[in-house]
């Protein structure tokens, strides 16, 4: 009989994938090489029928979606921000655990006319701003959003929080929080049809790995 395709899990490297394979260990998925160190991005684990790929964070949702990984792990901000379309999102991990975060120099006035907002999270920084009847102008940056208040290039920014140690770094302060974020375990829906009697006791375990 033909071996059925493995279960593929998209991961990215850095804290998610650190996170991740402490709650992958009692199911036997242990990676074969160091996907930290690898430059292989496709990895076998010790479960012939499951192995990961290794992609960026914001690429895990579309992997998932597009049916390129069964399942995924990726951050709630991620999901939000692109909208989580095609997705099950059945577990959250309770990792990489942050808050999304206004953030800006101490004596911000966040009332004032046409905030300038710098952010990569666009599309929630819209809705949130909206949702308040606040008119701001949103300001796409794609890393380092810390710089923009200081330079005058926005007067505040929406980006994740943890320690608050970077913030600080750089002269801001958290002034809202938009949301707690933690990384959530995705499921590409044809999947969890096609393949439900692999994946429903792999979702499950993976959920009592987390308790
Ligand atoms: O780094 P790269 O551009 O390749 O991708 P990425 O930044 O999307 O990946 P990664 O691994 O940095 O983040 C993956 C996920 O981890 C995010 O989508 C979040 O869900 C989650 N997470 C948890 C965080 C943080 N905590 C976090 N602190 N992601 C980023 N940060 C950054 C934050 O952007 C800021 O620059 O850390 C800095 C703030 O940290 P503190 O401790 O100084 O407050
Ligand atoms: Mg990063």
């Amino acid at each position: 009989m033909p071996q059925a395709e493995p279960i593929t899990l998209a991961l990215s490297k850095g804290r998610i994938l650190e996170q991740t394979l402490p709650l992958l260990a009692p199911l036997g998925i242990e990676p074969l090489e160091d996907p930290e160190k690898s430059r292989q991005l496709l990895i076998p684990t010790r479960r012939d029928d499951v192995r990961l790929i290794i992609v960026r964070a914001t690429d895990v949702p579309t992997y998932v979606a597009y049916g390129g990984a069964d399942l995924g792990v990726a951050g709630k901000d991620v999901l939000m921000e692109q909208g989580g379309h095609g997705l099950y999102e059945p577990v959250d991990l309770r990792i990489a655990r942050c808050r999304l975060m206004v953030a800006g120099p101490p004596d911000t006035d966040l009332e004032r006319r046409r905030l300038r907002v710098a952010t990569k999270f666009v599309n929630i920084t819209r809705r949130y701003f909206a949702a308040r009847g606040r008119q701001v102008d949103l300001i796409k940056l794609y890393g380092s959003m810390e710089l923009a208040p200081m330079v005058g290039l926005a007067d505040v920014i929406v980006d994740l929080v943890d320690t608050g140690n970077t913030l600080k770094a750089n002269g801001l302060a958290p002034l809202e929080c938009i949301a707690d974020i933690s990384a959530r375990l995705v499921v590409n829906k044809t999947s969890m049809k096609l393949r439900h009697q692999a994946l429903k006791p792999m979702i499950s375990q993976i959920a009592e790995s987390v308790e």
